[in-house]
């Protein structure tokens, strides 16, 4: 079924209901000399590069081969389109390993045909905090898929992460693989309803007319929440202590300290959109949201060319309720001209979606650990992960 899978320190299928085998790494690490020196093998056509992100160029092409190739839904409609600016952020958080940035080049004419990348994470499982890579941006050439190369870009990443002594990795993916911490479902909520229907991303709902849809969706023009305002430099103290406290709460979630959370959480034009609820009387931070920008592109519509879309990221509420919070977030992204927001049923997420009219999507987000073994498949409510 799984030839490559089989080969891998993962949790199997065939373990799933056994409960005799105990939580934590499947294998230990190895001493670091001990880890193979050279890269794995390729076919003889192509060659390892290391792909430099800070470079214009290097960060053009890398931009180029997703625009082209990466992931799209079922029916091919629609294909993530990450920015040059996203990526940028994406993989230069604290501590980032360069050598992590893993592209496969034509010898011959140094063509980019395939990449995958790492980056270091505090991850806790339960109580332990365990060094992870989380692994993304997996994609090959549509020319060159079915050639088992990705095996082989697998293979390579997690060797150049034994390197650094990491032993450990997260990822997700859109198939089933052996075997899920938890399974995920998409939701959407329509901000710009006509363009969504137009384009096929939705459709009129039955008994529904044009109008009634658009006054279904209708949002205010501004936050109702008082001292809802984005999020600024220093904030990052009492964002960090909100969302250590809240993350506490799920089986397995980031160990976010401030350094990753300036990173992460304070807003980035056209990258990532935070707010904080600041409390009119004395000023303490009781709340905050936020969401990531990745549009889609289109495929083959004749007048529109890119869905604008934001996903929720991270979001506590202590004083202001979650729903409230997060129908400012609908209206803060309604304001900046999103078409859509998207959100999984991690963390908290279920209180809000039904309420603030989201409608579940067709796809699925399937959460995985390399190399640790969990006991049970986690509820999505037990997950406090959002990776890009
Ligand atoms: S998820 C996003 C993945 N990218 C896309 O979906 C973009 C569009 N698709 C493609 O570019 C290709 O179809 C890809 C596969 C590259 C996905 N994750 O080379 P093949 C297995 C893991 O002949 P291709 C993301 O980025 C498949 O089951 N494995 O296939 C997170 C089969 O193995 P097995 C996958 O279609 C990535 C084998 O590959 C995935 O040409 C996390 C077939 O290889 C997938 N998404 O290329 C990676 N899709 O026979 C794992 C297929 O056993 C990281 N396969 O079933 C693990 C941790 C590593 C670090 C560890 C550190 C300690
Ligand atoms: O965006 C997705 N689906 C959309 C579009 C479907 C188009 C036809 N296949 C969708 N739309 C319905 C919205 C509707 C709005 C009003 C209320 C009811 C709902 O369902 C899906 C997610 O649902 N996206 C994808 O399939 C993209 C791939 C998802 C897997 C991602 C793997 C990423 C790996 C990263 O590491």
């Amino acid at each position: 079924r799984h030839k490559f899978w089989e080969t891998q320190p993962v949790g199997q299928f065939k373990d799933l209901r056994d409960a005799s085998l105990s939580e934590g790494p499947i294998e230990p690490p190895t001493p670091i000399s001990e880890v193979k020196q050279e890269p794995y093998n390729l076919p003889n056509l192509y060659e390892w590069v290391t792909c430099d992100l800070s470079s214009a160029d290097t960060c053009a092409e890398v931009y180029n081969l997703l625009s082209n190739n990466y992931v799209e839904d079922d029916e091919n409609m629609f294909r993530f389109n990450y920015s040059k600016e996203f990526l940028q952020w994406a993989l230069h958080p604290p501590g980032y390993y360069k050598t992590w940035h893993i592209g496969v080049r034509v010898k011959s004419s140094k063509k980019l045909v395939a990449f995958i990348t790492g980056i270091p994470a505090r991850m806790r499982v339960r109580s332990e905090i365990v060094s992870m890579a989380e692994v993304n941006f997996l994609c090959v050439h549509k020319k060159l898929r079915s050639k088992r190369l990705a095996p082989v870009m697998i293979k390579e990443v997690t060797r150049r992460v034994h390197l650094e002594n990491i032993w450990q990795a997260a990822y997700t993916a859109g198939v089933v693989l052996p075997t899920p911490i938890t399974s995920c479902q998409y939701w959407h909520r329509s901000l710009n309803p006509k363009k969504l229907i137009d384009v096929g991303f939705s459709r009129l709902g039955p008994r529904m007319t044009m109008s009634r849809t658009l006054k279904l969706y209708k949002l205010p023009d501004s936050p109702v929440t008082p001292g809802f305002r984005k999020m600024e430099l220093r904030d990052v103290p009492a964002v960090t202590r909100l969302l250590r406290a809240y993350l506490l709460q799920f089986v397995v979630a980031p160990d976010f300290d401030e350094l990753d959370v300036e990173h992460w959480i304070l807003p980035k034009e056209e990258v990532v959109d935070s707010y904080v609820v600041e409390s009119p009387e004395d000023h303490e931070i009781t709340d905050f949201c936020s969401f990531y920008t990745l549009p889609s592109s289109i495929l083959g519509h004749p007048t529109h060319s890119i869905l604008k879309a934001a996903y929720s990221y991270y979001n506590v509420a202590t004083k202001t309720p979650l729903v409230q919070l997060m129908n400012d977030a609908l209206i803060a992204a309604k304001q900046k001209d999103f078409d859509v927001f998207n959100a999984l049923d991690v963390m908290h997420n279920e209180t809000f979606l039904k309420e603030l009219k989201y409608g579940p999507g067709d796809g699925k987000l399937h959460y995985y650990l390399y190399n640790y073994r969990l006991k049970q498949i986690l509820r999505p409510s037990e997950l406090g992960l959002v990776l890009l």
